[in-house]
């Protein structure tokens, strides 16, 4: 239905904007303005386009122009290969401005990459110069322009300048040559499948042009754990396709490498990176694909890390490894980004000294100024790996002499892959503006502290082939706040939500309220209802990163101990009785973090180890923070679904569905993360919640208690994953389990928690009485096989009159590996 705003004569852009939208054109969506500001712009924008040179990002930023200003107004822009007495666009570089229009008499001293909006007004006529030092400052001073139209900020008077913060701003693909994808949500690679380039590269066109509008300017585009068969003489003419559905919108390819390959597939005994031969190899190597890719980025290079090939073998440091690859780039102006993320994942978890966050400072710090100048060190934001929250790594501030890029992740590994709402702006922006002492991250990472030659943002995109790029909608405001925050990251983050949301769904005002706060209050979220206090994740280290599981990082070597036992909870990292770890830090920032007082609750059992019983600054012990937290997170995952209801017809229907399903397993998992944490907790510490909640689940059915036909109680492992420890499994081809129902007359709402395995697509009924009142199937992928967190599922069903007397029954039919298990059911009343 069309709400009030949109009015004749507005109707013909509404309609447009409620059209059926399937997320591909993410925020370049150039919908119709309405009528009123469509007239304002119409009259401040010319009816022309001029593009002085024609090199190929500014070829694109003249089609992007017409495009968007078709898009928008409903105008198409007339292109002149002169600058003529009319009003016009004028695109170029400098240089070639200078040229054409003289008469302009532009001057100015632009940096790489940056860009001039300019209105000039010549005899009497105002033109919009859109100028830079190169083609693809032109290019991004393009889709700045059609930003602001689209933002509906004013684009008469130009006089802008913007300078990006750093030169690298990356994103780096973790596509594997089979087309599948390492911690990839968004479908399969739009760059390889079956052990070779795509045939269609339209995507990654496509993708070349998302990443230009924020001013990405690089992109690995095969896995860190890199196969080195990429390095194969056959890949480089594939290598170079890619590179040229890139190069139009001025997005260099680099690839990762495998440092073992001058001997797994360059036929040397060795890859030692101080024997000439290797070096030589390397030479060779970055020779040839530098005849098939002039433009190359350069590598990106894991060495030493969970597994990967590196100097230790030869007992040489990272500075040599990272020397010898850098040496043969070198003379072709290629990049080595040599990733920090080097721990040892076989660690005595026995022993409390240690520790992995301590890793990537102890490897780097001592080789701060052996490092060439074209070698960037990649660090990502904490010291562990994309935790919920981490402090920031403490090696950015720790290499005066060394190049630095920040590597975020856009992809979220940790952050309920493709399922959950968590917008990771806000998260990066308190990495990026922590001060470490001798400087903010941002300033650390970008070079601007040490005065280095280079540095930067490297975000882990992992688009895929998805409609929608990255899996679901809102996952793409992730990528959209790497990208603007990679720009500029003194952008606040409710300005990125901002924009994003207005250009993503429309200016409608309540959509843009309620996408906004939805957007900023989502990590916050995310994190109490995971890992509050420095908990981090409570997932399944070991395995799929996604589902609770509160005792996987313990007792194996992976190193992302929590250490909770019977009397309390916490790493110490102290410098006095812990690992250590906080005396990494500057003085300054160590004495915050090293006192139990001014630590941060945020960051508490990050850094020390403590009694449940002790009291943190909001004034509740640790324990009851952990449950209230947990409930507050719950609670506020589930107001999503009436926040985003509240947008229903304000927003295209399909976007607007497929965003309500999404929120709606969101608010069904945070009820089993909320459980799952709190049961472990209070089994553990064996102190109730103050507020009676943990344990006590009114309305609630478990499946083993309800009469059982041919289903059977199974144990679930781990144990919190499933109330009271169990489900019902069925091992024959239907079974049924059904409870009375003994309690008031009236309206209710039923809940079904049951298991949504990978390996079948078991179907189920709810029947009260012989009345069947719903079914459904069990077709999600995600990413587990077992009866276990990952699984669990909710169903729920509203709006159902029970009576005392009257019989609840769940029928499943499985189907595969999948059992048609379940867990419980709530019958909770309805509200009205
Ligand atoms: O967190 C780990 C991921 C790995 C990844 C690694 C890394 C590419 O689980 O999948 O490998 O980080 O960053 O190298």
């Amino acid at each position: 239905m069309l709400r009030p705003l949109c009015v004749i004569p507005a109707l013909l852009a509404c309609a447009a904007a409620l059209r059926a939208e399937d997320g591909s054109v993410a925020w370049l969506r150039y919908t119709a303005l309405g009528e009123t500001a469509a007239r304002g712009y119409r009259l401040a924008v010319p009816a022309v386009v001029v593009a002085a040179g024609a090199a190929a990002p500014i070829d694109s930023a003249q089609q992007e122009l017409i495009r968007g200003i078709r898009g928008m107004l409903g105008r198409t822009l007339r292109v002149e290969a002169h600058v003529p007495r009319e009003s016009a666009i004028v695109i170029g570089t400098l240089d070639e401005i200078q040229k054409a229009a003289p008469q302009f008499g532009l001057s100015a001293k632009l940096e790489p990459d940056g860009f001039w909006l300019k209105t000039i007004t010549e005899g009497g006529v105002p033109y919009i110069v859109v100028t830079a030092e190169d083609g693809r400052g032109v290019l991004y001073g393009a889709f700045a322009l059609l930003r602001k139209i689209a933002l509906g900020e004013a684009v008469d008077r130009l006089d802008e300048r913007q300078t990006p913060y750093a030169p690298v701003r990356w994103v780096n693909q973790w596509d594997n040559l089979d087309g599948s994808m390492e911690r990839g949500y968004g479908g399969p690679s739009i760059f390889w499948e079956g052990g070779h380039v795509r045939q269609d590269l339209s995507r990654v066109s496509e993708y070349g042009r998302l990443l230009a509008s924020l001013g990405i300017n690089g992109c690995s585009i095969n896995n860190v754990n890199a196969d080195p068969q990429l390095l194969d003489s056959d890949f480089a003419a594939q290598i170079a396709r890619i590179a040229a559905a890139f190069r139009p919108w001025g997005v260099q390819v680099a690839v990762s490498v495998d440092f073992g390959s001058p001997k797994s597939i360059g036929g040397l005994d060795t890859f030692d990176p101080v024997d000439p031969k290797v070096a030589a190899w390397w030479k060779a190597k970055a020779e040839e694909l530098y005849r098939a890719v002039p433009d190359l980025g350069g590598f990106v290079l894991k060495a030493d890390s969970e597994g990967r090939a590196g100097p230790s073998t030869y007992g040489r440091t990272h500075a040599d490894a990272a020397n010898v690859v850098a040496r043969a780039l070198k003379t072709h102006g290629g990049l080595l980004f040599y990733r920090g993320f080097v721990y040892d994942h076989h660690m005595d978890w026995r022993n409390p000294k240690n520790d992995r966050a301590r890793a990537a400072y102890d490897n780097f710090h001592p080789l701060d100024g052996r490092f060439d100048d074209n070698v960037i060190v990649q660090i990502k934001n904490g010291p562990i790996d994309f935790q919920v929250r981490e402090p920031a790594s403490p090696v950015f501030g720790a290499l005066e002499r060394t190049n630095e890029a920040a590597e975020l992740q856009i992809t979220q590994e940790y952050m309920g892959q493709a399922r959950f709402l968590v917008f990771l702006a806000p998260m990066w922006k308190e990495t990026l503006d922590f001060d470490l002492g001798p400087g903010t991250v941002k300033a650390l990472a970008a070079g601007k502290t040490f005065h280095r030659p280079t540095g930067g943002f490297v975000g882990v995109a992992n688009v895929g082939l998805d409609e929608n790029w990255t899996g679901n909608h809102l996952s793409q405001a992730n990528l959209y706040g790497f990208g603007r925050l990679a720009w500029n990251p003194d952008l606040s983050a409710p300005r990125i939500a901002e924009e994003w949301t207005r250009l993503t769904f429309g200016g409608d005002p309540k959509v843009l309220e309620t996408v906004s706060v939805l957007l900023l209050k989502s990590w916050r979220t995310y994190e109490n209802y995971t890992g509050p206090l420095g908990l981090q994740g409570l997932t399944d280290i070991v395995g799929n990163h996604y589902g609770v599981s509160v005792e996987a990082s313990e007792r194996n070597g992976w190193g992302q101990w929590h250490r909770a036992d019977q009397t309390g909870v916490g790493m110490d990292r102290t410098m006095a009785t812990g690992t250590g770890y906080i005396g990494q830090y500057s003085p300054a920032v160590a004495k915050v973090f090293e006192s139990l007082e001014d630590c941060p609750d945020d960051l508490v059992l990050f850094m020390h180890h403590v009694p449940y019983t002790y009291s943190l600054h909001s004034g509740k012990t640790v324990i009851q923070s952990i449950y209230d937290l947990h409930y507050e997170g719950e609670q506020a995952a589930e107001s999503y679904i009436g926040d985003w209801k509240g947008i229903a017809g304000r927003i295209d229907d399909r976007r607007y569905r497929e965003v309500l399903a999404q929120l709606e397993y969101q608010a069904g998992q945070a009820e089993v993360w909320r459980d799952a944490v709190s049961n472990w907790f209070f089994r553990e510490s064996r102190i109730p919640d103050a507020k009676s909640r943990v344990g006590n689940h009114p309305g609630r059915v478990e499946a083993e208690a309800m009469m059982l036909e041919g289903y059977t109680a199974v144990d679930v492992h781990p144990w919190e994953a499933a109330s009271g420890g169990k489900a019902v499994s069925c091992p024959i081809t239907q079974c049924a389990a059904s409870t009375r129902y003994n309690g008031a007359p009236g309206w209710y709402t039923l809940r079904i928690q049951y298991f949504d395995q990978n390996n079948g697509t078991a179907r189920y009924k709810l029947r009260v009485g012989d009345q069947v009142v719903d079914e459904w199937v069990a077709a999600a992928h995600v990413p587990s096989a077992k009866i276990d967190g990952s699984t669990s599922a909710r169903r729920t069903v509203g709006g159902i009159a029970l009576r005392a007397g009257d019989s609840i029954r769940v029928e499943g039919m499985p189907d595969g590996g999948e059992t048609a298990a379940f867990d419980y059911i709530e019958i909770l009343p309805s509200e009205n």
